[in-house]
């Protein structure tokens, strides 16, 4: 069947929202590879999609009266999927707005508070103690908000929703956010029910390759010591062991291989630019979920 749904995507929490969404609705859909650590998310295609430069969106070629509809915000795409494919979102009044106060929890607390406290914990170069104890308070607050709630239900809102497939990741990322999981039981035993299933089993796997491949792709790049920016590219004959290439003002000594020039050509120009002119930490790096 001839996919309708581009999701652009990298294997982080927000990004495996979708991946489990569509995998539970056994939908077809590309995945375009947006790698958050290379900065990709700042190019200027990108943004015309996802104004706030952040993963995950979804075009759909198929939307509302047959025309392309494009969506940023993973609560969003959750919402839209669950009402155009009925399912995992109820029609009910009473029962999606249950689901929808526990999936705008997860937007407005879990995913921005533990995100905090994985970059104060791991990520930042300075360490903040206030903001380590802070954010990590935080979370452990809201893991406990979770576990009173699971003590009287399955799941977060009556049935399996796209509530629990908002939270999931970030469960998974307990470990980043300073917390053993064991303190929550009944967050554990939900967490291991979802993990158990196989559209989400499938789903964490996607991208994970391309991750892997992606990172010794970067490794290369840095053993070669090439930051190309703009402009031609034009070897020189070097003896041996190095080779000189130059792009635009740049020029640099890099190992041989196919590799590190094909990487440096791959470089996209809007790249260097935005690390210039763009004054925020570095896109913060997510450990897999589980
Ligand atoms: N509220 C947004 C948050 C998206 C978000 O933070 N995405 C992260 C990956 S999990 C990202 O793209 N980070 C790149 C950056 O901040 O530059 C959503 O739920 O879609």
């Amino acid at each position: 069947m001839t996919s309708r749904i581009d999701l652009y995507y990298w294997p982080t929490p927000n990004g495996r929202k979708i991946t489990v969404m569509l995998e539970e609705l056994e939908e077809p859909y590309d995945v375009k590879y947006i790698n958050i650590k290379r900065g990709e998310q700042f190019s200027p295609a990108f943004l015309t999609i996802a104004p706030n430069g952040k993963i995950p969106a979804i075009v759909d070629h198929d939307g509302p009266d047959g025309e392309p509809i494009s969506i940023f915000e993973s609560g969003a795409i959750l919402q839209y999927l669950g009402r155009k494919f009925q399912r995992f979102y109820p029609g009910d009044e009473r029962r999606r707005t249950g689901v929808d106060q526990l999936l705008f929890w997860q937007m407005a607390n879990l995913g921005p508070m533990a995100g905090q406290a994985n970059h104060f914990r791991n990520y930042s170069e300075q360490r903040i103690d206030y903001a380590v104890q802070r954010y990590t308070d935080e979370v452990r607050g809201l893991y406990g908000v979770m576990d009173r709630h699971l003590a009287q239900e399955q799941f977060l809102a009556v049935d399996y929703s796209i509530a629990d497939m908002a939270c999931f990741g970030w469960i998974g990322q307990h470990a980043n956010a300073g917390l053993q999981l064991e303190e929550f039981p009944k967050v554990q035993r939900w967490f291991e029910t979802i993990a158990a299933r196989p559209a989400v089993l499938k789903a964490i796997e996607v991208g994970r390759e391309e991750r892997k491949r992606q990172k010794r792709v970067a490794k290369d790049e840095r053993r070669a010591e090439t930051m190309p920016a703009r402009g031609a590219i034009s070897t020189e004959h070097v003896p041996r062991q190095t080779r000189s290439i130059k792009l635009g003002r740049s020029k640099a000594n890099v190992a041989p291989g196919p590799s590190s020039l094909a990487v440096a050509m791959r470089r996209p120009p809007w790249l260097s630019i935005m690390e210039r002119q763009i004054d925020r930490p570095t896109p913060m790096p997510f450990a897999l979920v589980v």
